[in-house]
């Protein structure tokens, strides 16, 4: 480790250890709750509020290599969200080790950690744009993602983004996802097919939807778990739900085939109709806040 980021823990509450694949993992122990963020991608693997069962899904099969995304977790997608050909899907941050900024405590236990990233001439390669992306997590009772884009160009450019948030479920077949009714979403692999959400989504079958223009908060009812997860959001109009079901998870060599009852996510972002055109020197920011209750 080196000494700047040795200045850069704190003690007894945020360690930096070598992680799976030698990658640099945080490894956050708060006052109030413990967390997990690999400085690959900026990518948290772990939250776990004092007292209740880890929120967050890790697969086993994760791979843990610099240039390949971490299943699982919270994979930050920008500077586009899904595939494009011939590039990375969901862009390439989340392929790249970040910055560690800087960590603080804050007066309620929590912690806060600050990464950033930034353009170069590989970035430009990919997108011929100039930026600096920062993400800080506060770590506490409820976890905070504060993701900002900074357009450090001359002239606006478009971008879509998401916090790909991978919750643990004790069941995917009996939990619900509330929140959602009437809006309308880019169903898969037909993106262009406009449906519009009818009561709670409930999984029993692959579930890969894109809801467009909805501002609203969402509730993942965990029977199983007897939890609700909340996923609150600012700066973000789309939301995306996905589980991957048999077929798609027997495709990914990087997740179990019996994984995906274990998985529900809930992904704040902005895209499709809702990608972000950014003024040079403009900054934009979308906050997931995502707290747990008990349920049934
Ligand atoms: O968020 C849903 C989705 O876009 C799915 O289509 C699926 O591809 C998932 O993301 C995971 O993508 P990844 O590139 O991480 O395998």
């Amino acid at each position: 480790m080196n000494d700047d980021l040795r200045s850069k823990v704190i003690p007894g509450v945020v360690a930096l250890e070598e992680g799976p694949g030698g990658l640099d993992v945080l490894v956050v122990t708060g006052a109030v709750a413990d967390a997990r963020i690999f400085l690959h991608g900026a990518q948290l693997s772990h939250w776990q509020p004092r007292g209740a069962e880890p929120v967050i899904f890790m697969s086993g099969k994760s791979v843990f290599e610099v240039g390949k995304a971490i299943r699982g977790g919270v994979p930050v997608c920008f500077p586009w969200f899904g595939p494009r050909e011939g590039l990375p899907a969901h862009g390439f941050v989340r392929n790249v080790v970040w910055e560690l900024e800087g960590v603080e405590q804050g007066s309620d236990g929590s912690v806060r950690v600050a990464l950033a990233t930034q353009s170069s001439g590989k970035t430009r390669e990919k997108w011929p744009h100039d930026f600096v992306a920062r993400l800080i997590y506060t770590v506490g009772a409820k976890l905070v993602m504060e993701f900002e884009v900074e357009n450090t160009t001359g002239a606006a450019f478009t971008f879509s983004e998401a916090l790909h948030t991978y919750f643990a479920v004790g069941d995917a077949r009996r939990a619900t996802v509330e929140g959602l009714d009437a809006a309308e979403y880019r169903d898969f692999p037909d993106r262009t097919k406009l449906l519009r959400q009818q009561g709670p989504v409930v999984f029993t079958e692959e579930t890969d939807c894109v809801y467009v223009n909805t501002r609203a908060a969402c509730v993942l009812t965990d029977p199983v778990m007897r939890r609700r997860i909340v996923v609150e959001k600012e700066g973000s109009d789309t939301t995306i739900v996905w589980n991957p079901w048999i077929a798609k998870s027997a495709a990914m060599a990087d997740f179990g085939d019996d994984e995906w009852p274990a998985m529900v996510c809930i992904e704040t972002g902005n895209a499709f109709e809702n990608s972000v055109t950014l003024a040079a020197g403009a900054r934009h920011k979308m906050i997931a806040r995502i707290s747990i209750g008990k349920s049934g």
